[in-house]
């Protein structure tokens, strides 16, 4: 299956599985999940970086598919941030997450947007497309880092 018939198959997919906090059965998996999550797209994001950064030749068709990926994955997380989960040792996450719902959901959100404009900007194979939208992606990560975790 090509890829971008996968995202759309993957965001059919996203769009019919709800509600989010019927899909745990445990507190600590919702936790594994969203870290899991977060730790897939860091690392697709991370070999965008590598690419925007020089420190590897730039692949366009390789940019594309950790792209496509990030696109899918900035979609996942969030459904781990349900309510009991803002108590584990293990995560970093701020109680703010939960307070401030709707500013959590507008920055994910950012994310989402920002991901599939870098997702368009490496189909055009061209490195200063994916030079800007990895730094507008990475903005959005930081800014929601700053905001909702925890050093
Ligand atoms: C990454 C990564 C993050 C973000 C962030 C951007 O590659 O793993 O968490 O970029 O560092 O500021």
């Amino acid at each position: 299956m090509k890829i971008f018939a996968c995202l759309a198959a993957a965001t059919t997919l996203l769009a019919m599985a709800a509600p989010a906090s019927a899909q745990f059965a445990k507190p600590e998996d919702a936790v594994k999940y969203r870290q899991s999550a977060l730790s897939v797209m860091g690392t697709h994001f991370g070999r965008l970086g590598a690419m925007a950064n020089g420190k590897v030749p730039f692949d366009a068709k390789a940019a594309a598919e950790n792209a496509q990926l990030v696109a899918v994955m900035a979609r996942l997380p969030w459904a781990g941030f349900g309510p009991g989960t803002d108590n584990d040792p293990r995560s970093k996450a701020r109680s703010e997450i939960w307070t401030e719902q709707a500013k959590f959901k507008t920055a994910g959100e950012k994310l989402v947007a920002e991901a599939d404009k870098l997702a368009a900007a490496t189909k055009t194979g061209n490195l200063d497309a994916l030079k800007t939208s990895f730094a507008a992606t990475a903005e959005t990560c930081k800014s929601c880092h700053d905001a909702f975790r925890n050093k």
